[in-house]
């Protein structure tokens, strides 16, 4: 049996309802951006360079703490996700990367794996290393830690995970390693604060020194949890000071939902860039924690105030700028190729906005000390309707102009039920 995918007739045919009025909206939009001396079709190839990588464990359906709730035809294996993948590409066209996870995407043969992707117009970006929990026939326990914990057994296990991702990420075309853990502590005085840091810094120390000559490797800060009274990790400030202490290839990787509510992200993201820190983000939204939502479907206004910042430095030149863009959500009550698609599109508004904003407008403003004028320059870019430019984005990519319609249209999920029979359980993760 041949794997359903979306037909080329399919699109081509989704499309063609919806060309007429693309191309009037396109055309009332441009207008009123030549207005503003913004050349649409400029701003439309921008947006067709644009590219966030999609990890492997979103494409399954994510879970809580409590239970997880699967939905029909989710991938059983790395190569289902693939296909997954290759789909959220193909109508949105802002997804070349995938961003693999180790074990959970473990394979026997890296080389035919990078293959398969090349085929599905795929290639990979940053491997995620898990030190935050045991896997089977593991020797020691990461219960109480990883690359901080107080053995150094267990911290030798930790590196060496590490120093072998880095070996299959080498394998894969990968030039990155994000490093998350969930090492910390759960009550006052279980943990001596300072060498725990201490610890983790000699265990990076190993794995940075393990990098090739053309990675990196991030360092992702999260607040709280699995850790609830300290976390080795816990912020930018850590982050940043650990960053600097391993050298010139250790970045910082913002994961927008591991933050203390209402933290300005979008400044820590101007004091990264500022010290040449800034190794990419996992984009996600929130109400209250790490919740994992889809990104832009909280506050849509944070997103683009975080692409306000990173375009803002691209403009200047920034040295060191080159932040690795990664999607990093649990899909709980959606189908998660719909729920990807739906991100990425956001990721691209956010950017598209951001890249409207009238720049010397706005500096003038602060430069007089107008408040509000340089305020409303942002507001001006934010609320407008930058949709026609995404739809024709994806259109001269070859993608869909309604990429979620197209997917329903498709009967894409019936088809992978029936292909892909329930299994016990898919990896997925909150991380
Ligand atoms: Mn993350």
């Amino acid at each position: 049996m041949t794997d359903f995918s979306i037909s080329e007739d399919l699109l081509q045919a989704e499309n063609a309802t919806r060309k007429t009025a693309l191309d009037e909206d396109y055309a009332a939009l441009a207008r009123a951006l030549g207005r503003r001396g913004i050349d649409a079709d400029a701003l439309t190839r921008k947006i067709m360079a644009f590219g966030v990588a999609i990890p492997t464990w979103g494409v399954g359906t994510g879970g809580t703490r409590f239970a997880r709730f699967p939905g029909p035809g989710e991938p059983r294996h790395l190569f289902d996700k693939l296909e997954d993948c290759a789909i959220i590409h193909h109508l949105v066209r802002a997804t070349p990367t995938v961003s693999p996870h180790f074990p959970w995407d473990a394979t026997s043969d890296y080389a035919a794996l990078r293959e398969v992707a090349a085929k599905h117009g795929l290639a990979f970006d940053a491997v995620n290393s898990n030190t935050f929990q045991d896997q089977p026939n593991q020797e020691h326990s990461y219960k109480f830690g990883s690359l901080s914990h107080v053995e150094p057994a267990v911290r030798a296990q930790a590196i060496a995970h590490n120093i072998d991702c880095i070996a299959i990420g080498r394998q894969l075309g990968s030039t990155a390693l994000t490093v998350w853990i969930g090492d910390g502590s759960n009550f006052a005085g279980q943990s001596n604060m300072t060498l725990a840091l201490d610890r983790y810094l000699d265990s990076m120390r190993e794995i940075y020194a393990a990098l090739p000559a053309d990675w990196r490797v991030f360092l992702e800060h999260k607040l709280y949890e699995p850790a609830f009274y300290s976390s080795v990790i816990s912020d930018w400030g850590t982050s940043f000071a650990a960053a600097q202490e391993l050298g010139p290839k250790a970045q910082c990787l913002v994961d927008l939902g591991h933050h203390a509510p209402n933290v300005n992200i979008e400044q820590i993201v101007a004091r990264l860039v500022r010290f040449g820190k800034l190794g990419g983000f996992h984009f996600n939204d929130s109400k209250y924690g790490d919740d994992d939502l889809d990104t832009g479907s909280v506050e849509p206004f944070r997103l683009f105030m975080v692409f306000n910042e990173l375009i803002d430095a691209r403009m200047r030149g920034a040295e060191g700028f080159a932040p690795a863009y990664m999607l990093d959500q649990s899909h709980n009550v959606t189908d998660p190729i719909e729920s990807l698609m739906q991100s990425a599109i956001e990721l691209q508004r956010a950017h598209a906005q951001a890249l409207i904003v009238d720049r010397s407008a706005l500096a003038e403003a602060q430069a007089a000390n107008d408040a509000l004028g340089a305020h409303l320059e942002l507001k001006r870019a934010y609320t407008t309707d930058v949709s026609p430019i995404l739809a024709m984005a994806r259109l001269q990519a070859g993608g869909a102009i309604a990429p979620i319609e197209t997917y329903r249209a498709s009967d894409y999920r019936k088809h992978k039920a029936k292909e892909r029979p329930p299994v016990a359980r898919t990896s997925a993760g909150i991380v």
